[in-house]
């Protein structure tokens, strides 16, 4: 094995985070695209849970958890406030934001209930980034795309919130090179397809 392979999703935030912390260190892998009703056996061999990203090293380690990929390729110890933000993302917010885009997928979910209490996460967010504007580059695309995500569910609704910081901080990082180079589409996978060297700048 040339390179680490790295199996991802474009669109998932999970996938988005590890990409994110990969495109930061310029830390070479192979990407392999993957659509999630068709897994790739490999992919299903090293890492059986089946979600993605995973993060297969030259040495034979999976690293099949998106945070744990981003300490991984960042060298990054989580201080407590940036557990504690995570913690509320992956749990709380991720959560709520399930439901509020998918209700039907859940018994008895009121999708606009399910926006005010995700909201109730963003509005501490912008009181963080009211308070302390700077935010480290881990956390912040640790966070981003789940955010991102919930964003696009109604943008015109998003946009007239009054969380101004978010607002600005999500822009930014949306519109970063380092997300344009995160999110460059690739076709799926096939075992026995060249090489898909990431990121790659072509
Ligand atoms: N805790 C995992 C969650 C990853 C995850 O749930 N990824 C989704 C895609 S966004 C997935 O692979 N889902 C599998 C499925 O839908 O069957 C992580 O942080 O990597």
């Amino acid at each position: 094995m040339a390179l680490p392979v790295l199996y991802s999703f474009r669109r998932c935030p999970y996938a988005m985070r590890a990409r994110m912390s990969i495109v930061r260190m310029n830390f070479q892998v192979e990407l392999r695209e993957v659509i999630l009703r068709d897994r790739p056996e490999h992919m299903m061999e090293v890492s059986p849970k089946g979600t993605v990203p995973v993060l297969l090293l030259e040495d034979g380690t999976v690293i099949e958890e998106s945070l744990e990929i981003m300490q991984h390729v960042l060298d990054w110890s989580l201080s407590e406030e940036e557990q504690h933000w995570i913690s509320r993302n992956d749990d709380e917010f991720k959560y709520h934001l399930d439901r509020y885009k998918y209700p039907n997928r859940y018994e008895d979910v009121d999708e606009v209930e399910q926006r005010t209490f995700a909201s109730a996460y963003l509005m501490d967010l912008d009181q963080r980034l009211d308070t302390e504007p700077s935010i480290s580059e881990a956390l912040s695309d640790a966070l981003f795309p789940f955010v991102r995500q919930f964003a696009n569910h109604d943008r015109d609704w998003f946009d007239a919130q009054p969380w101004s910081h978010v607002l600005g901080w999500l822009t930014d990082n949306l519109e970063s090179e380092a997300f344009k180079l995160c999110m460059k589409k690739h076709k799926q996978w096939i075992d026995g397809d060249a090489v898909v060297q990431f990121p790659s700048n072509r």
